[in-house]
């Protein structure tokens, strides 16, 4: 197909291609082949009405393409993720940054790598001295983008020295694990957006917490991840919650 033939799911600014689609079945399939049957939580499958259930069953975590709204426009910043859970623990992740060419992966408790070199996060305490990532996702509903951007506004003036977004969450993710930017925090992301960012963050040691400082929980819809819990405290004392509906909500509640 010469040109990408774009769909919407959640708004008319979700945007999904036959290329996710696609990517999604090729690597469900492989994963397959090589390890047998097993249990999927994929982006577009759950699109379709597959359940999106983290059970303590060995469970492939998969973003096909994140960023796809870059990916229809060009924009140079896509990656594939794919993480792997047993008993609701997360063991691994890879993220492949598709423009970047670079291969992001991390094992529970045996380090982060970028194309084999070991990454670590950033060192910085001084928020006054970061960068922070964040998005603003796919919902346009004015009381979100209100607390959105109202958020960006406090952090932008605490003041840090930038606010950036690729327009992926794993990618990312992979900026604060090699210490490109101090934190990465969002309200809307799915589950399969971060699982496998969210190994790459911990093992170059850094930090995952809920937005309001709880314990991080994969299925909420939001996180932060950060270099320390300094930095991370500071952003979030300036994050404007809003609700969203949990990944694994039943599905009438969606
Ligand atoms: C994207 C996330 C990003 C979010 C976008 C979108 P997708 O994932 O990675 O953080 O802000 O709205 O959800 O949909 O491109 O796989």
């Amino acid at each position: 197909e010469s040109e990408i033939r774009v769909m919407t799911k959640s708004s008319t600014v979700d945007l999904v291609t036959k290329t996710d689609e696609r990517v999604e079945k090729i690597i469900i399939g492989s994963l397959k082949e090589e390890f047998g049957e097993g249990t999927f939580i994929g982006e577009e499958s759950v699109a379709k009405g597959e359940p999106c259930i983290l059970t303590d069953k060995p469970t492939w975590i998969i973003d096909p393409v994140d960023g796809t709204t870059n990916f229809v426009h060009g924009f140079p910043f896509v990656a594939v993720s794919i993480a792997f859970a047993v008993n609701k623990e997360l063991e691994f992740g890879v993220v492949y940054s598709c423009l970047e060419d670079k291969m992001y992966k991390a094992r529970r408790g045996k380090g982060a790598f970028c194309d084999d070199e070991p990454i670590q996060v950033s060192d910085v305490k001084d928020i006054n001295k970061s960068i922070i990532i964040s998005e603003h996702g796919t919902d346009r509903s004015p009381e979100k983008v209100t607390k959105i951007f109202s958020t960006m506004q406090k952090i932008l003036c605490i003041p840090v020295h930038g606010l950036r977004g690729s327009g992926t969450a794993a990618t990312n993710m992979c900026l604060v694990a090699t210490g490109a930017v101090e934190a990465f925090f969002e309200i809307g992301i799915h589950c399969w957006d971060i699982a496998a960012g969210a190994v790459i963050v911990k093992e170059a040691g850094g930090i995952l917490l809920d937005v309001d400082g709880g314990p991080f929980d994969l299925m909420s819809r939001r996180m932060i991840s950060a270099n320390n819990e300094t930095i991370a405290k500071r952003i979030i004392k300036e994050i404007e919650i809003f609700p969203v509906v949990r990944d694994d909500a039943p599905i009438e509640k969606k």
